[in-house]
């Protein structure tokens, strides 16, 4: 029998993953669709083969036809719309953030632990990116000896008019706070942040430094630059007692011409992660045919808002900052 799936929010990534839902994930029907915009819910539908357009977010999760849900709307419907997925017990494939405070974070944290089950996974889809997996089992296959520091960039091409700072972090750092966190598997202790002085005119957009301790000892930084102007581009080295592991660019074609060798940036991160959001969906039904649960849970999702928290408290405060976590319920492992 098919997992039947109802998307909220059908904007740049609700559409991507109803387009990925409808042509690549085996076991799984687009049966509902809803967007605040009729208009855009309508297109992506006639699009994608949906079933039905669903009349309001939360009669799309109670609705006896719908089995999952993928929520996908703006940051501040998350905790809430989750919340409700919670209270059906229905499994929910969050957007990340996970909400856009940690105290948010945790009262998901608190509602999945009442009820016993987990239900909530986190679209960190890093977690599921072939790349990500291979440097985590090379690390774990102990060859080079431990991690010494991770450092990662994360670059898109131009940030949003309503994209700042504290966005940066909250909403594009928060992949590499929770890929540190999977990769090294220990907890990020402290963070301090770090802005450029003289960084142009589009300050509040800036690029942002984070340096990391960790609590089992190796060093973590990102840089985050969301108007690095050339392209979409993340990367992410391991450097460990005997050697380096380092991811690749996905790229499959190199450019000579114009006397130069050259390979492509993708405008964003689509592209780029492709392969992490098809493997992700695919796992997500896979987990929910067998009663299962993988990637990034709600624990997950708060651990990374508690990180953002912090590394917005460091920059302003020009001091480092104490990552805070509450005690993992059982349900966590
Ligand atoms: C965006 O929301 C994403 O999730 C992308 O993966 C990330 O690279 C980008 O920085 C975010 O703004």
């Amino acid at each position: 029998m098919s997992v039947r799936v109802g998307i909220i929010g059908v904007g740049i990534m609700g559409a991507d993953h109803a387009r990925t839902l409808a042509t690549q994930v085996p076991g799984a029907t687009l049966q509902a669709i809803f967007d605040a915009d009729a208009a855009r819910a309508k297109a992506v539908a006639a699009e994608t083969g949906a079933v039905s357009l669903a009349k309001g977010p939360v009669a799309l999760i109670n609705d006896p036809a719908i089995d999952a849900v993928i929520l996908a709307s703006p940051d501040s419907t998350h905790a809430p719309l989750t919340l409700a997925a919670i209270a059906a017990g229905k499994p929910v494939l969050c957007e990340k953030p996970l909400a856009p405070t940690a105290r948010e974070a945790l009262e998901i944290v608190a509602a999945e632990a009442l009820r016993g089950k987990r239900l909530v996974q986190v679209g960190y889809m890093r977690r599921f990116d072939p790349a990500y997996v291979e440097l985590k089992a090379r690390l774990g296959s102990g060859a080079l000896g431990p991690a010494l520091m991770f450092h990662c960039f994360h670059r898109n091409v131009a940030a949003p008019d309503w994209f700042d700072a504290k966005m940066a972090i909250g909403n594009s750092a928060v992949h590499e706070f929770d890929i540190a966190r999977w990769l090294l598997d220990t907890e990020l202790a402290t963070v301090q942040g770090f802005k450029p002085r003289g960084a142009g005119t589009n300050a509040a957009a800036a690029p942002v430094f984070l340096v990391f301790e960790t609590v089992a000892g190796p060093l973590v930084n990102v840089e985050v630059f969301n108007n690095a102007a050339y392209g979409y581009d993340v990367r992410g080295e391991l450097v460990c007692e005997k050697g380096t592991l380092a991811l690749r660019a996905p790229t499959r074609t190199e450019i000579r011409a114009a006397f130069a060798h050259s390979t492509a940036y993708p405008a964003d991160w689509r592209p780029w992660f492709a392969d992490a959001y098809r493997l992700q969906l695919q796992a997500w039904i896979r987990a929910i045919e067998s009663g299962d649960s993988v990637g990034a849970s709600a624990w997950d999702g708060y651990a990374a808002a508690a990180v953002a928290e912090a590394g917005w408290e460091s920059l302003v405060s020009g001091t480092r900052a104490k990552v805070e976590l509450a005690t993992r319920p059982a349900l966590y492992g």
